[in-house]
């Protein structure tokens, strides 16, 4: 089986576009692939958190992935912080890091200009932290959205240069991973802009749905979300990105064809959808709400998948650290 990995930072309540771009992908895939799935916690200090609130999203994290359906018979799930050698591979590659490489990432200048002098170095250093969490586990592929293409690409860069660097009479320390690209229509907008992706960090609570939010207020955010005075409902008018969003966040709650959907609701106006809607939406979150609520009454079974699921990652990352240390003649006392 191919090895893949993957996460989410536990930076909020995780939405919908986070279940659709990524973890339903994930459970759907999960009998075809070698899964290490982990909570990305120390992703997520390159901003500001509250320290309590970073305890508590992380055990929510690893509880949504298990509610929605990672099974840890098949997966490695953990906390990346549990696996010490995340951080311990990411000063060895920083030190073997141009620093502009890192200045000419998108994600940093775009953040930089936003936040000014503020700006923490672990902005600027997360791509290696996210190279290391890739080539600590030597996968055939990491799913990376659009905005992620160029941190995986730098860590390719990083991975070559290392080999060609450190590995010149040895076998080589890190394996090329492969983008394996999000499929089409996995980007989910925000509900109160179908221009800008539904995120948890947009200050606006209406424009998501939380993966655990009660059917009242799924109900409610969905009656306020911006429509549009169209007649009918159809996919792909550029005129109307709340429509397409809309349509696609009621197919995969449906699982119907796109075809079935408008046939179904093309000729429905707003007020007869967006209640059909909601509807689909609660009926489809329900069994993981469920879950999610079983599964965070007994911590007991939570902290045991999380303690197994980073031993067995640490198996695999210890090894790939061993070879990166021994490369670069950081010795052991062997
Ligand atoms: N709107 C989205 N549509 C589809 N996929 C999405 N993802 C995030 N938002 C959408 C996917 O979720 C995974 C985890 O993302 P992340 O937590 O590492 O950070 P992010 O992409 O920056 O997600 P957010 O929710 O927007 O968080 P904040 O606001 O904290 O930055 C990724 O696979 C991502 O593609």
């Amino acid at each position: 089986k191919k090895r893949i990995v993957s996460g989410v930072q536990p930076t909020g309540n995780l939405h919908f576009g986070n279940y659709l771009g990524a973890i339903k992908q994930w459970v759907d895939n999960q009998d075809k692939y070698d899964n290490f799935f982990f909570v990305v916690d120390l992703h997520a200090i390159t901003v500001p958190q509250d320290p309590k609130n970073l305890k508590a999203g992380v055990i929510n994290a690893a509880a949504t992935y298990l509610a929605a359906g990672i099974d840890p018979e098949k997966s490695k799930v953990f906390v990346q912080s549990h696996v010490g050698a995340h951080a311990e591979l990411t000063w060895l590659l920083t030190c073997a890091t141009p620093i502009n490489w890192l200045e000419k990432m998108i994600q940093f200048k775009e953040k930089k200009t936003k936040q000014g002098e503020n700006v923490g170095t672990g902005l600027l250093t997360y791509p290696v932290l996210m190279a290391s969490d890739i080539l600590l586990y030597r996968p055939d592929l990491v799913p990376v959205g659009e905005d992620q293409r160029q941190h995986l690409e730098l860590t390719r860069d990083l991975a070559r240069r290392f080999n060609d660097q450190f590995c010149k009479r040895r076998r080589k320390t890190f394996k090329d991973p492969q983008a394996l690209i999000v499929k089409e229509g996995a980007r989910v907008m925000s509900l109160t802009d179908g221009t800008s992706k539904m995120s948890k960090s947009d200050p606006v609570e209406g424009s998501r749905i939380n993966l655990t939010d009660s059917p009242d207020v799924i109900a409610k955010k969905l009656r306020r979300c911006k429509t549009d005075m169209h007649q009918g409902l159809e996919w792909d008018n550029p005129d109307r990105p709340e429509c397409t969003n809309l349509l696609t966040i009621y197919q995969a709650v449906t699982g119907k064809t796109r075809e079935e959907v408008s046939l179904e609701v093309g000729d429905m106006s707003w007020g007869t959808f967006k209640p059909l809607l909601a509807d689909a939406t609660v009926e489809h979150l329900r069994p993981l709400q469920a879950r999610y609520k079983d599964i965070l009454e007994d911590r007991s079974y939570l902290n045991k998948v999380l303690r197994d699921g980073a031993e067995a990652a640490d198996e695999v990352a210890s090894e790939t650290l061993g070879w990166a240390k021994e490369a670069m003649g950081i010795s052991s006392l062997k």
